[in-house]
């Protein structure tokens, strides 16, 4: 099931196949999604009441209609089960933990001449969560942008989510909302839910950002409501990248490669060993497992498209080649993993050592799951608290300061031809001309 490769010095193949795994956007897609963000954007409630019932069969009669009840979210509390809500909160609490590190304070310089200036941080004030419907509604996705959020000090935070005809969000949803404190749920998803967060309309208050992953129409309105909101990053396939060593377990690689692979047909999974031994052992393993895995289609069919291992020839080789593919994910399993961060240039998220699997990051560890993909780990970084702030300058200037500047700045503002910007300096030391 796993392709074996030598490494033969390029990685450039490796790359262009891990890094081209996008669903391509049709010019059809485009061009629905566009009429349907105009549509929102012109007509609020009324279209998104209209898109409801012709895309997902929801039957908006009231404005009630669109927003989740305390009386379904305690049902659904209840239907979870004690045991789900201790999970959650421990999630809350891990997540809480490790994002707390992130909080930024702001800062001012005060200066000997009187001049005061500083960043000030701040929470953005409105952001709307998309959680998508069906089963890739994942309660774990709501706790990784709930926390770092309101540790970022954003005020207004809310959901927006699609539902089919009978109005139901997931249990599991209502629950993780719950307890990561989101108390606005609206029955809205596809454009036209991204669309109505994107500009507001009656029911639904504009929010500053959109963020959670979403299908292709989703992600597509995202884009084109971008400047309008800020988003986040658009997700790709999930992807595992391994380094390990001839020590390493194969019965643990095998279990890890699958776990990312079942996320997806288009996931990618790969094995960078120095040992050809190993490689073998974790093919054996994996035929073995899969048969145990209900989602052993999904695997099956990842693996064989974008999975494989690559043997090289010594460790600092795997690091060059993994720093080439900057994976999402990056487990490493050789001697003291804790001494390989320095070699370590690009991934989204690190797992060190053979008890610190994958899995575990993406509900338990602490770290958030919400990382790039597609090779885009070499410019962008985990979700994280600086994702849901915003700074801003200030300064202060006595008078007798800006006297020190006045020719200079209005020698500037000369050189760039404008005049009212030399002027405005001017005046504050001149009597009327
Ligand atoms: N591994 C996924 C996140 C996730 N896993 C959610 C389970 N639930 C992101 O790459
Ligand atoms: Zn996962």
């Amino acid at each position: 099931m796993l392709k074996i490769v030598k490494y033969n010095g390029e990685y450039k193949e490796l790359e262009e196949k891990l890094h081209t795994r996008k669903e391509d956007i049709s010019q059809e897609v485009e061009q629905a999604v566009l009429k349907i963000v105009k549509d929102v954007k012109e007509n609020g409630d009324q279209a998104i009441t209209k898109y409801c019932a012709q895309f997902d069969g929801y039957h908006i009669q009231s404005r009630n209609d669109l927003i989740v009840t305390e009386k379904e979210k305690e049902e659904a509390l209840e239907r979870v089960g004690e045991d789900f809500v201790r999970i959650l909160e421990r999630t809350k609490e891990q997540l809480t933990e490790y994002h707390k590190h992130q909080v930024e304070n702001s800062w001012s310089l005060y200066k000997k001449d009187g001049v005061i200036m500083g960043s000030i941080v701040r929470g953005i004030e409105t952001v709307a969560l998309y959680v998508p419907g069906g089963t890739a509604a994942y309660p774990s996705t709501v706790m990784m942008n709930a926390i770092p959020a309101q540790l970022a000090g954003v005020e207004n935070m809310y959901i927006i989510t699609p539902v089919k005809g009978d109005g139901k969000v997931a249990d599991v949803i209502l629950a993780a909302a719950h307890v990561a404190g989101i108390k606005t749920i609206y029955k809205v998803g596809g454009a036209q839910g991204v669309a109505g967060a994107a500009y507001g309309t009656a029911s639904i208050p504009k929010a500053d950002k959109i963020v959670g992953p979403g299908n292709i129409f989703v992600a597509t309105a995202k884009k084109q409501c971008y400047g309008v909101v800020d988003i986040d990053m658009v997700a790709g396939p999930s992807e595992i990248l391994i380094i390990a060593d001839e020590k390493a377990n194969p019965r643990y690689i095998a279990a890890d490669l699958m776990s990312q692979a079942e996320h997806d047909k288009l996931a990618s999974a790969t094995l960078i060993t120095t040992s050809e031994a190993l490689a073998k052992e974790v093919d054996v393993e994996l035929k073995k497992q899969i048969v145990t895995l209900p989602r052993r289609e999904i695997i099956e069919e990842s693996l064989t498209n974008y999975g494989g291992a690559v043997i090289v020839d010594d460790i600092k080789t795997a690091f060059d080649v993994s720093n080439a593919l900057a994976p999402e994910h990056l487990e490493v399993l050789v001697d003291h993993p804790v001494d390989t961060l320095p070699y370590i240039k690009n991934a989204g998220s690190i797992f060190l050592g053979e008890y610190t699997p994958e899995p575990l990051g993406d509900y338990m560890s602490g770290t958030n799951h919400v990382l790039p993909t597609g090779g885009t780990a070499k410019f962008y970084s985990a979700l994280g608290v600086y994702d849901f702030v915003k700074h801003s300058a200030f300064s202060y200037y006595p008078k007798q300061v800006l006297e020190t500047f006045k020719d200079d700045v209005q020698k500037f503002a000369h050189l760039e031809g404008l005049d009212a910007h030399a002027n405005s300096v001017r005046v504050r030391f001149e009597e009327d001309l």
